[in-house]
């Protein structure tokens, strides 16, 4: 059985981070081992959420899975919350991947702004750390970040994002991944660029009418448990787009859904299916 380590927060009610990534990848049939970095009430889009943090508890952890001598198929980092945090990413790497692949997902802006608590030290930090991965997926506004480029909002063609993945892969990391690119009216999807092979990637779906929080992270999660049991980028980018619009559809349908987080848990079984096609 295949086996990942995913690092990121519990926020304890969110439908992000650990919560969206944990169940989706064990119900792709992947063994998904946890460093969480800190408990939250809430995501922080909350007001007056709590926070604990986790990160001495890191280190000890790491120890111990070293003695044990477990080894993983994939590192997928998310939501990082320090400086100390992104460099124990780095030493995650360092012990646990040689055996697989890592996927960075610099989840730290959305909209042209960083989240709370975040700076651009943070995102220069962050690009280091995207430097060191295999796929990275950041949206529009973490690539311009890491870049310290203006942010483009909706004003951007293909010959931009293909420009854009190049200079995400210069940061070091081997196939840069765009989310949440819209090229034509009304579809919405991912632009990647693998720069190993000089290859670009591309997966649109319809788009939704609406935009929530967390579906990056339920994204990314999605793209690491597909790799994990071997999909190819292409069809890992189209379990993923497909998943998470799927996961808003159904969220929309309900009267009275919430705002914070999307369906993804009812979607589970066409994730499943997905994975047959
Ligand atoms: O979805 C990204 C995310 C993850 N974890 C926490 C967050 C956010 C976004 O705001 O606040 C704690």
């Amino acid at each position: 059985m295949k086996k990942v380590v995913t690092m990121q927060d519990i926020s304890c009610v969110g439908k992000c981070s650990i919560t969206a990534a944990f169940p989706v990848i064990s119900a792709m049939g992947v063994e998904t081992a946890l460093i969480p970095t800190a408990v939250l009430s809430t995501h922080t889009m909350f007001q007056g959420f709590t926070f604990c943090d986790l990160t001495k508890e890191i280190r000890p952890i790491m120890d111990h899975w070293e003695k044990e001598q477990f080894r993983f198929d994939g590192i997928y980092t998310g939501y990082l919350g320090s400086f100390e945090q992104l460099d124990i990413a780095s030493e995650l790497f360092e012990r646990f991947g040689r055996d697989g692949f890592i996927l960075v997902d610099p989840a730290m802006a959305d909209n042209g702004k960083l989240y709370y608590g975040f700076d651009q030290k943070f995102a220069d930090e962050m690009a280091k750390l995207c430097g060191k991965a295999d796929y990275i997926c950041p949206n529009l506004t973490e690539a311009s970040f890491m870049l310290r480029k203006e942010y483009c909002g909706d004003n951007y063609d293909e010959a931009y994002v293909r420009e854009e993945l190049k200079e995400l892969c210069a940061l070091g990391a081997k196939t840069a991944i765009l989310t949440g690119i819209s090229l034509e009216k009304g579809k919405t999807g991912a632009y990647a660029y693998d720069s190993v092979n000089d290859e670009y990637h591309t997966f649109f779906t319809d788009e939704q009418p609406e935009h929530f929080h967390g579906t990056g992270d339920l994204w990314a999660g999605t793209l690491c448990g597909a790799l994990t049991i071997g999909k190819s980028l292409d069809e890992a980018m189209k379990i993923a787009c497909l998943y998470v619009a799927e996961s808003i559809r159904l969220t929309l349908a309900e009267e009275n859904h919430n705002t914070y987080g999307v369906n993804f848990e009812q979607a589970i079984p066409y994730l499943i299916g997905l994975l047959t096609e």
